[in-house]
């Protein structure tokens, strides 16, 4: 995406649209705007950047540049009523009347057909209202029926629409412990066939790695939505930065998925996030940038639970922000490729990529992260990744070799066969990754 281009960000279904709750948030704090629209006063702005994520009007209320979509109404009844009301155009936000009971098919086929065409429309209105449209971001999980069945319905319109504009994909990955279905294996693996030729690079979340790192650095001993919603909302902060502030060594999200995606399908980059710490530990914890850097290539901190040393990397971007010497982010990057357990494929060198955002990270208040002076996000292509692809394709196997729950997705109108295709593309995944490794 180039850095002079507008974002229009889509939000879908309940995980998606609360996700925009704690992005939207801290978007606003970060650019001084108050929940109505409207810049704190006293708060001085010299670097319009943000205006790629929001529309300014004329009398200089902010609206963000967003859809938000769920096919029921009570997720998105409460920004309705919320704190936030007056921030988005009504208009954008949008739902049905019925949700799509965590049925793929009912996302794509039944149900989401009659929503999508107003819900092109708006986005219409909104890509419109952009001087350069750059891209889209889209955020959702990959277990409800519409996370899964709606945005892949979506994500194909926007394909033909917008032709090769840019199409990142924020996703949550199922976990056992939290998640609400049976099925989201299904349509786990429904939509990652169904979306893999329409987006350009997808950063999966995984629940319970999530929910592990707030109950392990951040104290919360029961994490709700909230928590992990505000710590996903800092990650995404942290990869959109660089569209959103002017830096100095502040490398587009263009050049990074330039080099982050060898292959159009290997685009699933682990994500890793430092320092995650209270502030408690952080007024006692020194956070150097090798620390911070050091703590990226840590397995417990990745957003997606797998072992980078079961892969190779193919590729590495470090985000930084805040008071960070382009030195000594050298120095350490230099540390850390003589280690062993970090290994890089052989066909591709041992490139590290960086970005540096001299705007130091914000925290909400009430949170649960400590405000630090730094902070980092990793963007690695590791093909370790497959592991988690591997999981729920064996999930998928176990309900599908007895044919549980298929006549609910037939009765929707998909076809029997359609369930073969996309777990032989997910095995076919998997296997483009084998291969990459070797
Ligand atoms: N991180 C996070 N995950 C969520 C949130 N809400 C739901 N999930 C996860 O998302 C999956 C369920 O999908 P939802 O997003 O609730 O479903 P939906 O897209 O609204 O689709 P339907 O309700 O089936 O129409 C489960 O894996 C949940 O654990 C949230 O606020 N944050
Ligand atoms: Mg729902």
């Amino acid at each position: 995406m180039s850095k002079s281009g507008e974002i229009v960000t889509v939000f879908v279904g309940q995980a998606g649209t609360q996700i925009a709750n704690a992005c939207w948030e801290l978007f606003c704090l970060e650019h001084g705007i108050r929940p109505d629209g409207f810049v704190y006063q006293g708060f001085e702005v010299v670097d319009k950047s943000f205006h790629t994520f929001f529309a300014p009007s004329q009398i200089g209320k902010l609206t963000p540049r967003t859809v938000i979509v769920d096919l029921e109404p009570t997720v998105i009844d409460e920004i309705r009523t919320g704190a936030y009301r007056y921030l988005f155009d009504p208009s954008c936000l949008i739902t049905g009347k019925e949700d799509a009971a965590n049925n793929f098919a009912r996302g794509y086929y039944s149900i989401g057909q009659e929503a999508i065409y107003l819900v092109l429309d708006r986005i219409r209105k909104v890509a419109e209202a952009c001087s350069k449209l750059a891209g889209f971001i889209v955020f959702r999980s990959f277990g409800g029926g519409t996370g899964s069945g709606f945005t892949t319905l979506l994500l194909e319109h926007l394909t033909s629409d917008y032709g090769k504009r840019t199409k990142l994909d924020f996703a949550v990955y199922p976990a056992p412990n939290i998640s609400t279905a049976v099925v989201e294996p299904y349509n786990s693996v429904l939509t990652t066939h169904g979306t893999l030729d329409y987006e350009d690079c997808c950063f999966v979340v995984d629940n319970e790695a999530l929910y592990d790192i707030c109950a392990r650095n951040l104290d919360v001993t029961r994490p709700t939505y909230t928590n992990l919603n505000r710590l996903m909302a800092q990650v995404v902060s942290s990869i959109t930065a660089s569209l959103r502030f002017d830096g100095a060594i502040n490398v587009n999200l263009d050049e990074f998925q330039t080099n982050l995606v060898p292959y159009p399908r290997i685009h699933f980059p682990l994500v890793t996030y430092s320092p995650i710490a209270t502030a408690q530990r952080v007024m006692n914890t020194q956070m150097s940038v090798s620390q911070i850097t050091y703590e990226c290539f840590e397995p417990a901190n990745q957003m997606v639970k797998c072992d980078p040393r079961m892969g190779g990397y193919m590729s590495c971007c470090l985000l930084y922000r805040g008071d960070v010497n382009p030195n000594e982010v050298n120095r350490s990057i230099a540390s850390l490729k003589g280690m062993r357990s970090i290994r890089f494929v052989d066909w591709s060198p041992t490139g590290f990529k960086v970005g540096i955002n001299y705007q130091p990270p914000l925290t909400v208040p009430g949170g649960d992260l400590g405000k630090t002076m730094r902070s980092v996000v990793m963007l690695s292509n590791n093909t370790a990744i497959r592991h988690a692809w591997a999981k729920i394709g064996h999930k998928f196997d176990l309900m599908y070799k007895k044919r549980a729950f298929v006549h609910h997705y037939v009765g929707e109108g998909m076809e029997e066969a359609v369930f073969q295709d996309a777990r032989d593309d997910m095995a076919a995944l998997i296997q483009d990754y084998k291969e990459v490794e070797s």
